[in-house]
Parts: C-alpha cells; sequence; structure tokens
C-alpha cells in the first residue's frame, strides 16, 4: 500500500477476531497455505485460540485464530469470550474479520464495539466474502465500518477465492512492529498431533448436523500408539471418543446400522494419513457424556 514504515525484519501476533463463521478460520487456512484450523458452515466451529504461521522474506505473522462467541452468560460462551479478550491482549495487531454478505446486527455491533476498545494497537478490517456478497450489502458494511472504526484500515477480500489476500498480507507485514520471528521457518502451526487429530475428527463429525448438535460434540484422543505392522511398516494407532450430551445425539452421531460413524472415521483416517508419515487406524466410538458443556475444569482444558 503505502512506503514500508522500516525495513528491519517483522515479527507480529495477528488475533483475528469477528462473529461466528464470518470466515476467520478459512483466512486464517488460506494465508498459511495450509489447513491449520478446521472450518465448517455452523457458526462456533472454532473453541481454541489456533496458531497458524507465515513466513515470508519481511518477516513472521503468527496469526491466534479465536472462536466467533454469541452474547449470552452461558459458561460456554463466557469462556469464549474470555479466550478473545486474552488474545488480543497477547498480539501486537488486531485483525478484524467481517462477513460482507449479512446484515450487520448486534452481534456485529458488539464486535465493532471491542475493536473500538483496542485503539492502543495497529488494526485492520478484512471485509470478507466479497465473492457472494451483494453490492448494497458490502455498502451497507463500508458505511458502518467508516462510520465507527473510521481510522481502520479495511481491505475487501474473499478467504474462499483469494482475492485480496496478498494486499491483506502486506498491509499486515508493514503494520507489524520489527522483531525476531517466534518460530523456525518451516513451522505453520503448534498444535499438538492429539489436538490436530481430535479437530479433524470433529469437523468430520459436523458435517451433515443440524444446527443444534454441534455444539454438543467434543472429541478426546484417549490413545495413541506407534504399533509395528507384521507385513513390515508401521502404524499409528489412534482411539477416539466423540463425546453428545444426550443419548438421542448418540443415535444421530452413529447413524442407521453405523453409518454415520463410519464416515465420519473414513473421510477422518484419510486426513490423518495425510498428516503422518504411518498407515493410520482410527477406533472411534460415540459417548454420553451429559455434563461435559458445565464441566468449568474441561472447558478450561478444551480453549487453553
Ligand atoms: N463464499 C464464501 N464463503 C466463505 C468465505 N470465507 C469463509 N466462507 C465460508 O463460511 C463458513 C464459515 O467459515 P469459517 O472459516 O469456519 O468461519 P469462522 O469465522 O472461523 O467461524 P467460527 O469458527 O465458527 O467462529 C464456511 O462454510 C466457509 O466455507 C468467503 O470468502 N466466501
Ligand atoms: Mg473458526
Amino acid at each position: 500500500m503505502s512506503e514500508p514504515v522500516s525495513k528491519g525484519p517483522k515479527a507480529a501476533f495477528v488475533a483475528i477476531v469477528g462473529r461466528p463463521s464470518a470466515g476467520k478460520s478459512t483466512l486464517m487456512n488460506a494465508l498459511c497455505g495450509e489447513k491449520v484450523a478446521i472450518v465448517s458452515a455452523v457458526p462456533q466451529t472454532t473453541r481454541n485460540r489456533i496458531r497458524g504461521i507465515v513466513n515470508r522474506d519481511e518477516g513472521q505473522i503468527v496469526f491466534i485464530d479465536t472462536p466467533g462467541f454469541h452474547e449470552s452468560t452461558r459458561t460456554f460462551n463466557r469462556h469464549m469470550r474470555g479466550l478473545i479478550e486474552e488474545s488480543i491482549r497477547d498480539s501486537e495487531v488486531l485483525l478484524y474479520v467481517v462477513d460482507g454478505s449479512r446484515p450487520p446486527g448486534d452481534e456485529e455491533l458488539s464486535l465493532v464495539e471491542t475493536v473500538s476498545r483496542h485503539a492502543d494497537i495497529p488494526r485492520l478490517v478484512a471485509l470478507n466474502k466479497i465473492d457472494v456478497a451483494s453490492n448494497e450489502r458490502l455498502d451497507q458494511m463500508r458505511i458502518l465500518l467508516s462510520q465507527r472504526l473510521s481510522d481502520v484500515p479495511v481491505i475487501e477480500i474473499s478467504a474462499r477465492t483469494g482475492d485480496g489476500l496478498e494486499a491483506l498480507l502486506g498491509e499486515l507485514l508493514r503494520i507489524a512492529p520489527e522483531g525476531e520471528p517466534a518460530y523456525p521457518h518451516d513451522f505453520y502451526t503448534d498444535q499438538p498431533p492429539e489436538f490436530r487429530i481430535s479437530e479433524i475428527i470433529r469437523e468430520k463429525a459436523l458435517e451433515g448436523l443440524r444446527e443444534e448438535l454441534p455444539h454438543s460434540i467434543y472429541v478426546r484422543v484417549v490413545d495413541m500408539e506407534v504399533r509395528e505392522l507384521e507385513g513390515g511398516g508401521e502404524q499409528l494407532w489412534i482411539r477416539a471418543f466423540i463425546l453428545v450430551e444426550r443419548n438421542s445425539q448418540q443415535g444421530m452421531i452413529v447413524g442407521v446400522g453405523g453409518k454415520g460413524i463410519k464416515r465420519i472415521r473414513q473421510s477422518a483416517q484419510k486426513e490423518i494419513a495425510s498428516l503422518f508419515p504411518y498407515r493410520i487406524h482410527l477406533d472411534l466410538r460415540v459417548k454420553v457424556d451429559p455434563n461435559w458443556r458445565r464441566n468449568d475444569q474441561l472447558l478450561n482444558r478444551l480453549v487453553h
């Protein structure tokens, strides 16, 4: 955009915030060139702070993808909100992702408010989904942003098609402070293997589920080991549980004749196999735990 502020290598943590389904995780994946965070059509897919790392000649950007949360007093949402404030505090730059295809409701206004409270760090708005948003909708958002966040630059993008992403990354590198990279140059995420595996399983389980159920799912990898195969080679053996809150939900995941769970297992196994140099055996079961979403200890483990 404009002249670089300085010539030294840049390094910044960039918190990505936005309402549920704005496209935060899709954007982070597109910028990192790898699938770091899972993505789905249901809101509140992301539940943790997920780091995705981009290395360029100009420097290193570490994105912190955060969950989109709903305004409510429920434990689950309170945890999510705390996480977002924490992520912003830990970052040098704030990237606010706005879904340009939806009318801005109270939820968006509350995020605008959050972003305006953080004028102490460089901020940037990514107006997303320009591939599907109508001009009227985009104008509505452009006006809102120019009124409420007049000093924050807006870059229009499509995380899906890649439109505007180079400009966005260029601007982030420009406004980032100088510094040493936090991670080695060949890293694109810092997630432990168990976590990535549980997230892949959760993504496959979310596919094709109806509104309420997605939030009732929690995936836990309980056991993992590398085993020698008789015919030679090694296998990564994984046992994981999909936890749901009610008996009826267990049935919905398992499906008629076990078809549902089989589909989840097969597609998760395939994607996990692309990450590890082993054959994968996934032992996947569904269990009912009525309390997981009210369990503070579990939520803490889940989100931190
Ligand atoms: N058409 C279009 N769809 C997009 C774009 N970016 C994201 N999506 C879709 O929007 C949906 C939500 O995307 P996510 O990346 O999971 O959104 P998120 O902001 O991370 O959502 P939470 O994790 O739930 O807060 C998915 O179906 C994406 O494929 C875009 O630029 N254009
Ligand atoms: Mg997400």
